[in-house]
Order: structure tokens, then C-alpha cells, then sequence
């Protein structure tokens, strides 16, 4: 799609290429040259005609700009000459730089075996090729495997426990709702678009927007009704609305009969979990929790988006399992506008076998469990056994030195002297300046890519629209690179990231390259019956599960509850850290990215801790004050926020800055436990109990001594 620009360049359709459910359509104006070569970018804007994007994408991508023009960007292979984390690195040849990776893979892999070498990986771009391709090089190899948690597999096994099928009501069906629940969930800051059709169904329908989460959100600010909940306590509310749903007649019996397995029992089990018990549990009043239920259960047309965060608790996944269970006992799957959704994953039915190389699959290989990269680092029994240690990483995407929990293991683990480390980024990140090697990445206007949206039901096509800087090579490039010189043999080495997308949308049932890219984009959201689970839902029975069985989701099954229940398995507040900590997602941040650019950061401004007025009054801290807050694992200081609509004993750190940011260099996932949320792990970020100090007291008492 090319159209005229009022600035000199032409808009090219594209797609965001990071990590939020919006994976939004967008038109980029192009720079070029004499010869026709893209050169740069100018405006980034969304695309109006794609009925999910619908014209609108966030400030952060906006300024785009900044970030493919960012004169910090990595141009240029970097080989360490200092210390460890030092920064000091002198400029290589990328063949030369190559070169000394497969040498120390190799090296390594003669002295351990081929497990030794982990290549770590994450969603900094989802493209399928350029995330996904690492794989290919780890099966061929034989190299350890990567357990992804840090993100999606609480929600996953919350969903699944139930519904059985990753995929759910057309998220654009949100306008056409009456009620919009958006729990646990900032679409304001983390996925735009929801907001645009939540709008819709307030202007069209006089909706309502009902949020559930422990702080007030630009999303909760902009709600009918906020249930500031305590931080992991939504298994408790949700079991309340049920109660309150059997109790006054808006329970649907006959659809549960019909597509349920076990009402009889979750009914029963639900007598005692009426909204005094889930008072005292979540810290809502009786009040606000029967206002909820009445809604709730009067409203046929309503919309439960579940949002990732109420599932980043150690009892999140039967949190996450408790809320879907909420349309299935009011039998609200059946309307338009009506049901719950997490994620579309399952509708693109991708073959990923030429992208991951499955048929080169050894699974003997170990797998490693990615959110604890610290304490397979540092050498945890619990994570290796007996077989060899990580001395070797390759990572793209991602910097585990800030998003990771534990980053005090994590920083000890990078520090290693017999590890080698090479870090494929586009800037000079934290994890980066441990590294031996340091290869510079492309962009994603800067190379070709396929996308799907978990947020909705688009396929879309990133092509590669200028020119890299220096350079920068893209991760297919650079897995072809090493590839090369490993001796892995695949035929997706040989072949295009273009080619590659292609072959992989045929292979999936899909049209190709050249069609989609006609088209701008394929819609493939299956129809209504499919969508809202009128024929069954996912499981083999067709039903879905109020009991689930979760030992077929994870091995640490046995904690999870037989029925929804409020799962009391969480870092829960005492006398010694009397404050739950959420770490929820800054506006301006999207994880660490955007973290470099000046837009960002000049909104941003700095690390702050969101803490209720009484609570500051009575710590003696004022807005502005400086606080520290800590745990067993450590302290980390940052400014006072106070902050009404969120309840005492709670404190909120929006995430994710660098930890240069923060006093001492350390950031907030020092005091983020790396424990795996069952039953089939999970990051566990929103789930910390911290003590809050007024940060200046401590040297004023010593001073005092
Ligand atoms: N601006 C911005 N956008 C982003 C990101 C970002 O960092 N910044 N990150 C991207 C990524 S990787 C993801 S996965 C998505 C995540 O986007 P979301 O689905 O929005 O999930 P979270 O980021 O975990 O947190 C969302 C909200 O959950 C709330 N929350 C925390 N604990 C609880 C709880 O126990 N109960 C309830 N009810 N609510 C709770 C938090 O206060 C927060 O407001 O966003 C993506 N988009
Ligand atoms: N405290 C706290 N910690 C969190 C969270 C939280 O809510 N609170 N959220 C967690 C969540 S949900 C997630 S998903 C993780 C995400 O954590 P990460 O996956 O580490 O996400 P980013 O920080 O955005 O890092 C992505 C990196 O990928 C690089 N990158 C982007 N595109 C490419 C490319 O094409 N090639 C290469 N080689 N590099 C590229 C970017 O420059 C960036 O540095 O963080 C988690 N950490
Ligand atoms: S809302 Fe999400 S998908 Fe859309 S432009 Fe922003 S980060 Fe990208
Ligand atoms: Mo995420």
C-alpha cells in the first residue's frame, strides 16, 4: 500500500512489532534517496481501515522515529574489553564476531556437551521468523531448550483449565456490549485499541466499563464502577459474583447442564463464598461487591477482558480459571457482545516446523525454566540436577537483567567468569553490557516479518521498508551466521525470513506473501458459533470445566484447587512486610523498550512508589519524599507517589525501568521472587509483600545513634 504523504515520504503499511495484544495495523512514511532506497522513517500512524487498529495506535509508537533514529543505537559488533558489565567493549567485523561465537559454542559444547549452551530468547519483536527462529538453531544443535514463563503461562493455564481453547468472542464485539469488564487489565497504558471499542459501546449503547485492579489505573480513572481489590485476591471476587449469581436467579442452569461439568458442585461449594467472605478477602466492601454482582449478573451482553496482570500471582492461574467461570454459570457466551476473552492464539493455527526446526527435535534435550534464568545461572540444583552448567548464551530480544525476577541472581549469574555471553540488541541494554559479544540488531522497518494478534484476529505482513544502519543484521541473519560456522543443517537456514513467512502461511492453510500483502491484511476470526463456544467448548467433553484437570496443564498440580476458590497461596502481607507490591506496566515503557527514547523517558520521569495517603502520612513520608522498600532479597529506593483509589497496605511501582534508574543501580526485580506460579510455571511480579521505609529515616536514626 503506498499513498502520498504530505511531508515528501510515502506511507507503507506495517504492523507494531512488540509485545501487546494491540498488534496494531500501521502506515509509516518512508524516507528515501535518490535511487528509491528507504532511508529512514518519518510519521508512524495507525491504519483506519483496519477495523481493530481503526486509526489509532499509542504515543510511544507515534515517536517511533526516535528509536530507529536514536543516536545510541547499536551500529556495529562490539567485542568486551573491560570487566564484565563495565561497558568497555571495542569495535569487531561481524564475520570476525561470528567467528568467536561458534568458536565458543563449540569449545563449550566439547567440554559439557551441547546443553550447555542455552539460547535465550523473548518477545522484543514478535515477528514469527525473527522471534521464533532461534529455535531452529537450538534443535539442530542440540542446545538447551527454553521454558517460556515470564509472561503468558499463568494466563494460559488459567484459560485453558476452563475454556479449554485459546481464542473467544470477537474482541470487536466488545462494541457491541452492555457491560465491559476489563479485569486486571490497563488497556490505557498496555493495549490501546481495547479502549477504542469500550468507547464505542459507551456512545452507542450507554455501556458500562467496570475495572478490577489494585490501583487507579488511566483505565480504572476512566471507569463507571473500580474495584480496587487487594493484589491477588480475585479468585475471591469472582467466586462472590457467583454466589450472588445462584443466589438471586441469574445462574443458567440449563446451560450449564448442557455445556458445564460439574454445576451441581460448584453451586454447593459456592454457598459458603458469598461477598462477606470475599470481603474480607479482597478488601472491597459488601457493598461494592453485591453492586458488581447486580450488574453483572442483569447484563447479558457482558464482555469480561481478561488483562495478564491478577494472573502474575502465585495463584494466579486459578484466578484467571475463576473469572471464566463467570459467563459459563450466567450462560453470557451465548450473546453477542457476551462471554470472556485472553487471547485469539489458536485461530492462526500456525505450522511453525520450517520456523523452529521440529523435525530436528531431540526431546532428551533439558529445558530450562526462562524466568529463572538467575538461578540456573548462578547454578541451582533445582534447575539442573545433575547434568552440565550454562557456560554459554545467545539471547535476542530480551533483557533479562531488568525484566527478569531475582535480578540479584541474575546479575551474579551474568558476572561469571566462565560464561560466555553474546547479546544480539538494538541498544546498549543491561544485558547487553555483560556480554563477551555484542551483535547489532535491526529494526523492524528494517527487515521482513509475519505477525498474528493475540488482541484480535488479524495475519499481517512487516516488510522490510528501509535500510539498516550500518550493520545491523536481523536474527535470521545472524542464526544463518552462526549456522554456518556450527554446521547446522536446516533448510530454513537457506532460505529467506520472506520466503520463510511464506512458506509458513501455506503451510498453515493460509494464502501467500504476495496475497496477504494484496489484501494488507487477513482477517481470520472464526464465526459466531465458534467464537462463543455454542457447540462446546474446547475440551474433548465439549464442556467447559469448573473442575479442572489440572494435572494434565502442569506438574505442580496438586496445590491448584479441585473448584473455583480464592487460592491463598500468595506472598501474603505480616508484621514484617505489612505492603503487597505491584509491578504494573508504565504508559510510556513497553517493558524496557522505549526506555532509551527521550519521549519516554521526559513523561516518565522517574521510578515511583504509589502509596496511599494514610499510609504515607503514617510512614511520615510526603508526595515527592524519598522511600525504600525491601524484602529478604533486597532494598531498592525510590519517590513517594501518593496516590488515592487504591487501598492501604498497598504499594505500585510501574515497570519496567532500567536499574541504572533506581539508587545503587538495582531495579525493582531484585525484590521479585523467582518462584514458579503453578501449576505449569510463571513469573510471579505482582506478587510480593515488602516492608516501605521513609528512605531518608535511615540515615537520620543513624545519624540519631
Ligand atoms: N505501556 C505499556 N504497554 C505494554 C507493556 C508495558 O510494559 N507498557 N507490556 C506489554 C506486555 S509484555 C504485556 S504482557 C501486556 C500486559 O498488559 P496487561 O494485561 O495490562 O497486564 P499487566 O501488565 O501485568 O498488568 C495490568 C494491570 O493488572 C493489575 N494487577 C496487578 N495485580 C493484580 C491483581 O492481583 N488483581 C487484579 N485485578 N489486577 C492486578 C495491575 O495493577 C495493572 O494495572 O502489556 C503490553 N503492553
Ligand atoms: N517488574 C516487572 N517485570 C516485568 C514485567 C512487569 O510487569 N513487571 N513484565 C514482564 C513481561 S509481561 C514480559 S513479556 C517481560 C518482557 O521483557 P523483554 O522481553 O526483555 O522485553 P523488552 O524489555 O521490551 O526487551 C526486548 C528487547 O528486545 C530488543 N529487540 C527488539 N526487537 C529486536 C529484534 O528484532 N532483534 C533483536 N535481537 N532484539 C530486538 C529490544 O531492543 C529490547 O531491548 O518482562 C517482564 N518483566
Ligand atoms: S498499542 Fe501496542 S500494538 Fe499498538 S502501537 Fe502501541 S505498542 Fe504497538
Ligand atoms: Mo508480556
Amino acid at each position: 500500500m503506498t499513498t502520498a504523504s504530505t511531508t515528501g515520504g510515502d506511507y507503507q503499511g506495517s504492523v507494531c512489532p512488540h509485545d501487546c495484544p494491540s498488534t496494531c495495523a500501521l502506515e509509516i512514511e518512508v524516507r528515501r534517496d535518490e535511487a528509491g532506497l528507504g532511508r529512514g522513517i518519518g510519521a508512524v500512524r495507525g491504519a483506519e481501515a483496519n477495523s481493530y487498529t481503526a486509526g489509532v495506535i499509542c504515543a510511544k509508537v507515534a515517536r517511533y522515529a526516535e528509536r530507529v533514529h536514536h543516536p545510541d543505537r547499536l551500529t556495529r559488533p562490539l567485542l568486551r574489553t573491560g570487566p564484565k558489565g563495565s561497558g568497555q567493549f571495542r569495535e569487531i567485523g561481524f564475520e570476525e564476531a561470528l567467528d568467536r561465537v561458534a568458536a565458543a559454542f563449540m569449545e563449550r559444547t566439547a567440554q559439557h556437551g551441547s546443553e550447555t549452551v542455552w539460547p535465550y530468547y523473548y518477545a522484543g519483536t514478535m515477528g514469527l521468523v525473527q522471534r521464533d527462529g532461534i529455535h531452529r538453531l537450538r534443535h539442530a544443535m542440540g542446545y538447551s531448550g527454553q521454558l517460556n514463563t515470564i509472561c503468558t503461562a499463568l494466563c494460559e493455564a488459567g484459560w485453558i483449565a476452563g475454556v479449554g481453547k485459546y481464542g473467544g468472542p470477537d474482541p470487536r464485539e466488545m462494541a457491541e456490549s452492555d457491560l465491559i469488564v476489563m479485569w486486571g487489565g490497563n488497556p490505557v497504558a498496555t493495549q490501546v485499541n481495547v479502549m477504542t471499542h469500550v468507547t464505542r459501546a459507551r456512545k452507542a449503547r450507554g455501556a458500562k466499563l467496570v475495572v478490577v485492579d489494585p490501583y487507579r489505573t488511566g483505565t480504572a480513572a476512566a471507569a463507571d464502577m473500580h474495584l480496587a481489590v487487594r493484589p491477588g485476591t480475585d479468585g475471591a471476587l469472582a467466586c462472590a459474583v457467583m454466589h450472588v449469581a445462584f443466589r438471586d436467579g441469574h445462574a443458567d442452569r440449563d446451560y450449564m447442564a448442557r455445556l458445564s461439568d460439574a454445576p451441581a458442585e460448584l453451586e454447593a461449594h459456592l454457598a459458603a463464598r458469598g461477598p462477606d467472605w470475599a470481603s474480607a478477602i479482597t478488601g472491597l466492601s459488601v457493598a461494592e461487591i453485591e453492586a458488581f454482582a447486580a450488574l453483572y449478573g442483569r447484563t447479558e451482553r457482558a464482555y469480561i477482558r481478561c488483562g495478564y496482570g491478577f494472573s502474575r500471582s502465585r495463584n494466579g492461574a486459578a484466578s484467571l480459571h475463576a473469572v471464566t467461570c463467570l459467563p459459563t454459570v450466567t450462560g453470557k457466551w451465548r450473546h453477542l457482545g457476551g462471554g470472556a476473552f485472553w487471547s485469539n492464539r489458536a485461530i492462526y493455527h500456525w505450522d511453525k516446523s520450517l520456523i523452529e526446526g521440529h523435525d530436528l527435535r531431540d526431546p532428551r534435550i533439558r529445558i530450562l525454566d526462562q524466568s529463572r534464568i538467575g538461578a540456573v545461572l548462578t547454578g541451582d540444583r533445582c534447575d539442573l540436577g545433575a547434568r552440565p552448567p550454562v557456560t554459554a548464551l545467545l539471547i535476542q530480544n530480551t533483557n533479562p537483567a531488568v525484566v527478569a525476577p531475582a535480578s540479584e541472581k541474575v546479575r551474579r549469574g551474568f558476572l561469571r567468569d566462565d560464561l560466555f555471553t553474546c547479546v544480539h540488541e538494538q541498544f546498549m541494554t543491561e544485558t547487553a553490557k555483560y556480554a563477551d559479544v555484542v551483535l547489532p540488531a535491526t529494526m523492524f522497518v528494517e527487515h521482513d516479518d509475519l505477525y498474528q494478534a493475540g488482541g484480535h484476529s488479524h495475519i499481517q505482513l512487516g516488510p522490510k521498508l528501509v535500510e539498516p544502519p550500518g550493520e545491523c543484521r536481523s536474527n535470521h541473519e545472524v542464526l544463518q551466521g552462526l549456522a554456518r560456522r556450527l554446521g547446522a543443517r536446516h533448510r530454513g537456514f537457506d532460505m529467506t525470513a520472506r520466503e520463510i513467512a511464506d512458506a509458513t502461511l501455506r503451510a498453515s492453510g493460509w494464502p501467500g506473501w504476495d496475497e496477504i500483502a494484496a489484501g494488507r491484511w487477513l482477517d481470520v476470526q472464526p464465526g459466531f458459533a465458534e467464537s462463543h463456544f455454542i457447540e462446546g467448548f474446547g475440551h474433548k467433553d465439549g464442556r467447559f470445566h469448573f473442575a479442572p484437570d489440572w494435572a494434565a496443564i502442569g506438574p505442580d498440580h496438586t496445590v491448584m484447587p479441585d473448584l473455583p476458590d480464592h487460592m491463598a497461596a500468595i506472598d501474603a502481607a505480616d508484621d514484617d512486610h505489612p505492603f503487597r507490591m505491584v509491578t504494573a506496566p508504565a504508559r510510556q515503557f513497553l517493558n524496557t523498550t522505549f526506555t532509551e527514547t527521550p519521549g519516554s523517558r521526559k513523561r516518565e520521569i522517574e521510578p515511583k512508589a504509589m502509596l496511599h495517603p494514610r499510609d504515607a502520612e503514617r510512614l511520615g513520608v510526603a508526595d515527592g519524599g524519598r522511600v525504600r522498600l525491601g524484602n529478604a532479597r533486597g532494598e531498592v529506593v525510590v519517590t513517594a507517589k501518593l496516590a488515592e483509589g487504591q487501598q492501604e497496605g498497598v504499594v505500585i511501582v510501574e515497570s519496567v525501568w532500567p536499574n541504572a534508574d533506581f539508587e545503587g543501580g538495582v531495579g525493582i526485580n531484585l525484590l521479585v521472587s523467582d518462584d514458579p506460579g503453578p501449576p505449569k510455571g510463571g513469573a510471579v511480579f505482582h506478587d510480593t509483600a515488602v516492608w516501605v521505609r521513609p528512605a531518608v529515616a535511615a540515615v537520620e536514626s543513624l545519624a540519631a545513634e
